[in-house]
């Protein structure tokens, strides 16, 4: 039985993983994903199957009110990564990267998956603020990275700003854009 291509969502609680999954996958059948103000909300991972195309694998989050086997049922599943095509590491675009996001970012260079940032909730910076934030995770991955996308996502769920960039960055490393001739 073939198993279906897989991307992951993980970042601190709160930083907009749930909403970002709705933002980007929302209109496909059966993908009803809850979002909530109170950080620690997702408890277990979820999978959503878009399609027989891929599936996305909604992560708690780390850091405040993480669940407390935290570690032990997101490394056993980075670990192990049966086709985990891409991870997307979420770091609040308003904050830039935190104490508590270091250890995941350890995490995925330690295991050696393949990984890119996105920075969330752009709509509540300021422009100026907001490329700061853009060049210090620019340059935190150019110096101290390994096997992070070299760029970025920039992304706003709430007014659905970069979605479409990410959706076909998605669709991409899963295989299943389609080749225009
Ligand atoms: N302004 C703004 N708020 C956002 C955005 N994305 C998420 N939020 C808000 O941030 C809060 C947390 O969003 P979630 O998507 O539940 O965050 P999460 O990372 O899944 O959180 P946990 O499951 O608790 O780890 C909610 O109140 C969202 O409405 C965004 O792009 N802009
Ligand atoms: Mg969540």
């Amino acid at each position: 039985m073939s198993v279906s291509l897989q991307v992951c969502f993980i970042g601190r609680s709160n930083v907009g993983k749930s909403s970002l999954i709705k933002a980007l996958f929302a209109l496909v059948p059966g993908i009803e994903v809850r979002v909530s103000k109170t950080p620690g909300h997702t408890k277990k991972m979820n999978f959503f199957k878009v399609g027989k195309a891929f599936t996305l694998v909604d992560m708690p989050g780390y850091g405040y009110r993480a669940p407390e086997d935290f570690t032990e049922m997101v490394e056993a599943y980075i670990q192990e990564r049966r086709n985990l095509k891409r991870t997307f590491l979420l770091v609040d675009g308003s904050i830039g990267i935190q104490e508590a996001d270091l250890i995941a970012i350890e995490m995925c260079e330690e295991f050696g998956i393949p990984y890119a940032m996105v920075m969330t909730k752009m709509d509540r910076s300021r422009p100026a603020v907001l490329i700061t934030q853009y060049m210090q995770i620019h340059e935190f991955i150019k110096s101290r990275t390994q096997g992070c996308f070299p760029q970025p996502f920039i992304v706003s769920s709430l007014h659905f700003s970069g979605i479409h960039l990410l959706r076909c960055f998605i669709a991409h490393v899963t295989g299943n854009l389609q080749k225009v001739s």
